[in-house]
């Protein structure tokens, strides 16, 4: 009897630390190593968002698939080699935006000429992603820092560890429990689809030969499914051709993408799925009427995304380039 008691008095005290890994973690992380960290981070990404507006999106969107594979450890911006077929060239990847990946080399050098070896790929992405968010009107959260970039990139990893836009809503949200995140964290983290592009082939099936009695998905508004008819007539010769995920405020983080959808101007069928299924519907109407109780709720699922699967110790290292392993 004594035993188990022992054993059940001990295991449920752990169950009140953090896990070890990002109980390191502290949002002063670089404060005697880099004191210009924070300074240099805002000025590259002032300098790099106020020239190409697209970088914000871009950003958000390269560090939901960092995290989504093998963690928030920057392995995807690991560059494929003759041995190694990396995470970003997988197929999903076709779009990770060029910006995006430019934004992290501009902060990397400039860091790099401050603070030689010391700042993490995987905290340079973090801390861009919060603070384009918070500059395009979305809210401010806090990022812990200190950690340190994987040892992994494989493009066989990503296919089942991130949703598509032709994915179920139930396959959807067995796929974000699976990595710790309730349906209501899922749809708030969704909401990012309030700023940013997707290309037309993500709902080219919604917009052309839906069904014998509808050219269009009959859930579009209809002046809606028009205009994106004509923004994606060539998109087969032209596979560039992308809409604004939130046709109304395309650049402002606000909670607009879950005012769209009832209004059916919801883009991706994952998308709409979100309106339609009872599990995601409450959330959605309950954004939808209160920016407030969106940004909070997106605030604490970013700050736990941000530490998914994080590496600290030697577990990952600095890289000297964000897209080379240290050892090649
Ligand atoms: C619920 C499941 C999700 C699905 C099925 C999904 C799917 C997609 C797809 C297909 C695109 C268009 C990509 C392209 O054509 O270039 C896209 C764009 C985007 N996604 Fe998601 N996404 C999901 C959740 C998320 C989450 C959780 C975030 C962030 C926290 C996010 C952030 C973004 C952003 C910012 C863009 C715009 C990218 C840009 O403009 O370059 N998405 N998503
Ligand atoms: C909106 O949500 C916030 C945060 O959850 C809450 O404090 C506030 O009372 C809500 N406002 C309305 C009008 O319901
Ligand atoms: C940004 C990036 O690295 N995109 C790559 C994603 O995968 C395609 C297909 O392999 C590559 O051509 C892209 O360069």
């Amino acid at each position: 009897m004594a035993v188990p008691l022992l054993l059940l008095i001990f295991l449920s005290s752990l169950t009140f630390l953090p896990p070890p890994s990002e109980s390191k973690l502290t949002t002063t992380y670089y404060r005697k190593s880099c004191p210009k960290f924070e300074q240099i981070m805002q000025e590259t990404i002032t300098n790099k968002q106020i020239t190409n507006p697209t970088t914000a999106a871009g950003t958000v969107r390269l560090f939901f698939h960092d995290c989504m594979v093998e963690g928030c450890d920057a392995s995807v911006l690991i560059t494929s080699n003759s041995f190694n077929k990396a995470e970003r060239d997988a197929d999903i990847n076709h779009s990770l935006p060029g910006d995006a990946l430019d934004l992290i080399v501009r902060a990397k050098t400039a860091l790099e000429l401050a603070c030689p070896g010391i700042v993490s790929c995987a905290d340079i992405l973090a801390t861009a992603t919060r603070n384009l968010i918070t500059m395009v009107g979305g809210p401010f959260y806090k990022v812990r820092l200190g950690r340190k970039d994987g040892f992994v990139s494989k493009s066989s990893r990503v296919e089942g560890n991130l949703p598509r836009s032709s994915t179920p809503m139930s396959e959807i949200i067995s796929l974000f429990a699976s990595k710790g995140f309730s349906v209501q964290e899922m749809v708030a983290l969704t909401g990012a689809h309030t700023i940013g592009f997707s290309h037309c082939k993500e709902f080219s099936n919604r917009i052309f030969g839906f069904s014998k009695s509808s050219p269009y998905d009959p859930s579009y508004n209809v002046k809606f499914a028009e205009g994106l008819r004509k923004a994606c007539a060539n998109f087969h010769k032209n596979p560039t051709m992308s809409v604004f995920n939130d046709v109304l405020t395309p650049n402002k983080f606000d909670n607009m993408y879950f005012k769209n959808l009832p209004r059916g101007l919801g883009l991706l069928a994952s998308d709409h799925a979100m309106l339609v299924d009872p599990r995601t519907k409450p959330y959605v109407e309950m954004y939808a009427a209160n920016q407030t109780s969106f940004f909070e709720a997106f605030s604490r699922a970013m700050e736990k995304l941000s530490i998914y699967g994080i590496k600290t110790g030697r577990k990952g290292e600095v890289r000297r380039k964000c897209d080379v392993f240290n050892s090649i």
